[in-house]
């Protein structure tokens, strides 16, 4: 942060922390990379399904980014590796009426999202976390990650991103956490 720049580094309510928490709701069933794959759906122009092999093959990107759980502690300046959205994005081309993505994993969870907080850069399918192939408890084989939302949204064990014209709420979201989820906002919880 620079002396000019008035912007908090920290969300408010949030504590730093060093480590490295698991948070994962449930006993997911995850799918081995040889297996897994990556199904685009919904209201896009172009239905993909990325087999591993065709998702190494797409570009990947360098992202530094700060992580801030909804139970209050952030991580700043996590170092992942993986596949832009944008990228993803540009292969499937949303239809116009396409204004939200659901991002579910294998197990029972999900996340909805809107899909400008996907484009434009900032989002990423996350291989690697500081250096080495993402782990299991992390979301590996590959994970979404979404900056600047609570992680809740940043669906470990990734299999799908359906874009739609309408909100479907995720697995966080029905049980009353909030539907957007800015931290900056501290939307935490509904109502
Ligand atoms: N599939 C799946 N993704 C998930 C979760 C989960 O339980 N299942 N937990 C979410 C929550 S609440 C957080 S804070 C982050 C935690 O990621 P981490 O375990 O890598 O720290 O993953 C999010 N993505
Ligand atoms: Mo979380």
């Amino acid at each position: 942060m620079s002396d000019q720049d008035d912007k908090p580094r920290i969300p408010p309510g949030q504590v730093v922390t060093k480590k490295f928490p698991v948070m994962t709701a449930g006993t997911p069933k995850i799918t081995s990379a040889e297996k897994w794959t990556l199904t685009l759906d919904g209201k896009v122009e172009n239905p993909l399904e990325l087999s591993w092999k065709e998702l190494k093959e797409l570009p990947t990107e360098d992202f530094e980014v700060d992580i801030h759980c909804v139970t209050k502690w952030s991580k700043l300046d996590t170092k992942w590796r993986g596949v832009s959205l944008e990228t993803l994005i540009d292969l499937v081309k949303p239809l116009p009426e396409a204004r939200y993505v659901s991002a579910v994993s294998d197990g029972d969870y999900s996340a909805n999202l809107r899909l400008p907080d996907l484009t434009g850069g900032c989002a990423f399918v996350a291989t690697h976390f500081d250096g080495a192939p993402l782990t299991a408890e992390h979301g590996g084989p590959a994970r979404l990650v979404v900056p600047g939302l609570y992680f809740w949204k940043s669906a470990k064990w990734l299999r799908k991103l359906t874009f739609s014209e309408y909100d479907y709420k995720g697995f966080w979201e029905k049980l009353g956490y909030h539907n957007y989820g800015d931290p900056w906002k501290e939307q935490r919880y509904r109502g």
